[in-house]
C-alpha cells in the first residue's frame, strides 16, 4: 500500500463519517438515519466499523464515481437547511434511481457553526481539533469548506482515474470541490470547464465582508480554469445586474433561463458544445443547484425561484455535453427537505428530492461511463 493511499485513509478516518452522518445530533432524525443504515449495509449497529472496512475496497471499486456529503449550510444565509441534503438525496437514489451505483466515501464531519479554517483563530481551532480528533493539536482541519478541500486533493492525488461526486450542502461547499478538481485537473494536463446550473450567478466578490459564501463561491474558483469562459452558466434568472454586466465583468458565458426557454435546450446545447470543441475542453464537471429548477419542480431549497427551468430542460442539456465530454466530478447543492413549503397535495421537498435524484443519477451514471 502507498503512502499516499495510507495519507488519504487515515484522513478519511479522521474527518469524515459513515454515510448519512454528516449532521452532529444525538436524537433528532435518528429513525431516518437508521434507514438509510438498512440501505447501505443491511443492518444498524457496527456501521462505524463497516464504513472504515468499506474504505479498503475503495481502490477495487468498478464505480468511477466516489459520493461525498458535506452536511454544511453555513455558507448560506436566506433560509437554511441544505445540511440535510446528504442523508436525503441518498435515500431518495437508493429507493428512485436504484440504477446509479457509486462507492460511497462518506459524510464530512461538520461543526455547524464554521465555514472556513481562515475565518477562526488559533484557540478556537485547538479546541475544535479537540473535540473532533481529541487532539488539540491535530494536524487536520477543522471547518467544512477546509475539510473538504483537503480530502479531495488527497483523493485526487490517489485516485487519477475516479471523481467526486459531492451532495451537498449550500453552494459554497462547490468552492472546495471545484478547487480540488480544477488544480488536480490542471497538472494533469487536462483542460476542463465548469457547468454550473443555478437561478443565481452565484459571483459576488464577498457577501457581507464573507469572500467564501453561496453567493461568492464562483468568482473565486475562476483563477483556477484555464480561462474565465470556461465558467458556463444556465438557468440565471435572478440577478440585480444583466447577464451584460456579469459576462464582461467577469468574462464568464451564461445562457439564462429565458432564453433556454425560448430557444430550446438542444440550441443552446449545441452553442455550447461548439465553444467547448473550439477551446479544445477535455473534460467537464458539473455543478447543480437545484434552485436552476422553477420552483414547481425545486421548491425546497433556500431560494426557491419561479421562470425556471424543468427537469427536462436541465436534461437535455446535460445529455448533450455528455454525449460529447466526459464528465468526471459534478456536486448537487441546495436541496433543503425540511423548508417543505407546499401547503396541499404531494410535499415539496418529495418533488424536489425526486427531481433532484433524476438529475443527480444521471451525473453519477455519466461519471462511471467515461
Ligand atoms: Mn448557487
Amino acid at each position: 500500500m502507498s503512502t499516499q493511499w495510507q495519507t488519504f485513509k487515515s484522513k478519511v478516518e479522521h474527518c469524515l463519517c459513515p454515510p448519512g452522518d454528516g449532521v452532529f445530533t444525538v436524537n433528532t432524525a435518528k429513525e431516518r438515519k437508521a434507514a438509510l443504515r438498512m440501505k447501505l449495509y443491511g443492518q444498524e449497529d457496527n456501521v462505524d466499523t463497516l464504513w472504515r472496512e468499506s474504505l479498503d475496497t475503495l481502490s477495487k471499486s468498478e464505480h468511477k464515481a466516489v459520493t461525498l456529503g458535506i452536511s454544511s449550510d453555513c455558507g448560506g444565509g436566506i433560509l437554511r437547511g441544505a445540511n440535510w441534503g446528504p442523508l436525503f438525496l441518498r435515500s431518495t437514489l437508493i429507493d428512485q434511481q436504484p440504477q446509479a451505483k457509486s462507492f460511497d466515501l462518506g459524510d464530512v464531519r461538520v461543526i455547524p457553526h464554521l465555514l472556513h479554517d481562515k475565518y477562526l483563530n488559533d484557540a478556537t481551532i485547538s479546541n475544535c481539533q479537540k473535540a473532533l480528533y481529541d487532539n488539540p493539536n491535530s494536524e487536520y482541519y477543522v471547518s467544512p469548506l477546509s475539510i473538504t478541500e483537503d480530502v479531495c486533493n488527497s483523493f485526487y492525488a490517489t485516485f487519477k482515474d475516479k471523481g467526486i461526486f459531492g451532495i451537498g450542502g449550500d453552494h459554497s461547499i462547490s468552492y472546495p470541490l471545484t478547487k480540488a478538481y480544477l488544480k488536480a485537473k490542471r497538472e494533469q494536463g487536462k483542460r476542463t470547464a465548469i457547468i454550473h446550473f443555478d437561478a443565481h450567478t452565484d459571483l459576488l466578490v464577498e457577501r457581507l465582508g464573507i469572500d467564501l459564501c453561496f453567493g461568492s463561491w464562483c468568482t473565486h474558483i475562476l483563477e483556477f480554469l484555464p480561462a474565465p469562459h470556461h465558467l458556463i452558466q444556465f438557468g440565471i434568472r435572478s440577478s440585480g445586474k444583466p447577464k451584460q454586466h456579469w459576462e464582461s465583468t467577469f468574462g464568464v458565458k451564461q445562457h439564462w433561463a429565458h432564453e433556454i426557454i425560448e430557444r430550446g435546450a438542444p440550441a443552446i446545447a449545441a452553442e455550447v458544445i461548439a465553444q467547448l470543441k473550439a477551446d479544445n475542453v477535455d473534460e467537464l464537471y458539473v455543478s447543480f443547484d437545484i434552485d436552476a429548477l422553477d420552483e414547481e419542480f425545486a421548491s425546497a431549497t433556500g431560494t426557491p425561484e419561479g421562470n425556471g427551468l424543468t427537469p427536462q430542460h436541465a436534461l437535455d442539456i446535460l445529455v448533450a455535453l455528455a454525449d460529447e465530454f466526459p464528465i468526471t466530478g459534478a456536486d448537487m447543492m441546495e436541496i433543503a427537505p425540511f423548508t417543505d413549503s407546499s401547503l396541499v397535495g404531494q410535499s415539496s421537498s418529495d418533488t424536489t428530492l425526486r427531481e433532484g435524484a433524476k438529475i443527480s443519477a444521471f451525473l453519477i451514471n455519466a461519471m462511471n461511463r467515461t
